[in-house]
């Protein structure tokens, strides 16, 4: 039986990444990091899973990382802890380095000081953020990178490390250079995720408006399922190589905005420019979305668009498993189901607290 560590096993990718390798037959061990409230919503469900395992370890703390790596003793590390957020990284971006450069080398060096470096494959979780301020498009393993925000310069550091011990010490290390990929249990501050969960509430009646930043931004955005596949194809390579993991289709904020609204049964329309931009209610006229500058980066990456020829020849993986369609109609779908549930339990709520007052029920 193989055992697989993952660090970061609480994000949107870990959740996936567990389940895929359990799956597999793999033992798998999870990373998660201290805190005084819990966490683990995304991973409740495999809690309790024979072959599922959790440690305490954090990509800042050398010793903790050490510990894991000494007791686990993993034929594959999935590095996916990170800062992950962009915008964040301008608030924090020594936290962001910290985590998103050093705690990559933390990891290789753990592995090299635990006398793992020939047993053990190290995927690093990179991103299409290096390509920035894009100086081709679309993107591919060979287009130069030109990082654009904290967090990208230090995933830069975690690309070059990686590169640097797989040459220095022949070690099985890769980078998947992965564009955005979403979920159901992507995070709610992230754009996809804050439309289809404001979508959502605004056709339930629990909001009334959705403030967005650039909504001209271009992505290629893909279903975080299908990318944790991959994660898992590149180190069953035959050769430590770094691959781009993209659909290869590109699309705007704003167009995942209509797609979202649409499915809810709200045709939006747009006009304005700028920070005078607006989406109004086709059927009624109300305007649903507004610009806010709060949302704007100082530096912001706004042509995204990945070549995955190499992953499809290489890997044989299908970068189209999930449509950009489908991807928004089963967020929208999610969200619909947790409002919809919250809306009950409310409900519930105000009843009880009336049968109280009431004497109905005591
Ligand atoms: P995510 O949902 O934000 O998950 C990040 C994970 O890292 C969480 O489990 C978090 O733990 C953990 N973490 C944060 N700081 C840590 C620290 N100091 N020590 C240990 N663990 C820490 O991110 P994701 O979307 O799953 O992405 C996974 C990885 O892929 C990240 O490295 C991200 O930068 C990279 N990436 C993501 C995308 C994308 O579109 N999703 C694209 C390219 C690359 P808590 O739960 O405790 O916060
Ligand atoms: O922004 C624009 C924003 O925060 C996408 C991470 O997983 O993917 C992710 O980073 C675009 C940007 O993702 C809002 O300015 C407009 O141009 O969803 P995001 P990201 O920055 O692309 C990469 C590949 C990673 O590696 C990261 O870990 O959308 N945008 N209005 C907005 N963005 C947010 N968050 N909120 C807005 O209101």
């Amino acid at each position: 039986m193989k055992r697989a560590l993952i660090t970061g096993v609480t994000g949107q990718d870990g959740s996936f990444l567990a389940e895929l390798l359990l799956e597999k037959g793999y033992d798998v061990h999870g990373t998660i990091r201290r805190s005084s409230v819990d966490f683990r919503e995304r991973i409740a469900h495999l809690e309790g899973h024979s072959n599922f395992h959790l440690h305490y370890a954090d990509l800042g703390d050398s010793m903790s990382i050490i510990q894991v790596v000494k007791k686990v003793a993993p034929d594959e590390i999935y590095n996916l802890a990170a800062q992950s957020h962009v915008q964040v990284s301008f608030d924090s971006p020594e936290f962001t380095c910290d985590v998103d450069a050093t705690g990559v080398l933390r990891v290789l060096e753990a592995v090299r000081q635990c006398d793992l470096q020939d047993k053990c494959r190290i995927y690093q979780a990179s991103t299409s953020e290096l390509y920035g301020k894009v100086e081709e498009v679309p993107q591919n393993e060979n287009t130069p990178f030109h990082p654009y925000s904290p967090y990208a310069v230090a995933k830069q550091y975690g690309f070059w490390i990686v590169k640097e011990y797989r040459e220095a010490y022949g070690m099985f290390c890769c980078s998947g250079i992965l564009f955005n990929h979403e979920s159901e249990r992507r995070g709610e501050t992230f754009v996809t995720r804050k439309i289809t969960l404001a979508a959502a509430r605004i056709a339930q009646g629990k909001q009334d408006k959705l403030y967005l930043g650039n909504l001209g931004s271009l992505r290629d955005w893909g279903y975080a399922k299908d990318y944790v596949e991959c994660m898992w194809l590149i180190l069953q390579n035959d050769k430590p190589e770094d691959f781009v993991i993209a659909t290869g289709e590109q699309h705007s904020v704003r167009e995942f905005c209509q797609l979202a609204f649409r499915r809810v049964g709200i045709e939006l329309r747009f006009e304005g420019e700028g920070e005078d931009e607006k989406g109004i209610d086709t059927a009624t006229g109300k305007v649903l979305v507004e610009v806010s500058p709060d949302f704007y980066r100082p530096t912001d990456v706004v042509n995204l668009w990945g070549d995955p020829t190499k992953a499809r020849k290489e890997l044989g993986w299908n970068p189209q498993k999930t449509s950009f369609e489908q991807l928004v109609n089963l967020m929208v779908d999610a969200d619909m189901a947790k409002v919809a549930a919250e809306r009950a339990s409310e409900h519930v709520k105000m009843n009880l607290a009336e049968y109280l007052e009431k004497g109905i029920v005591k």
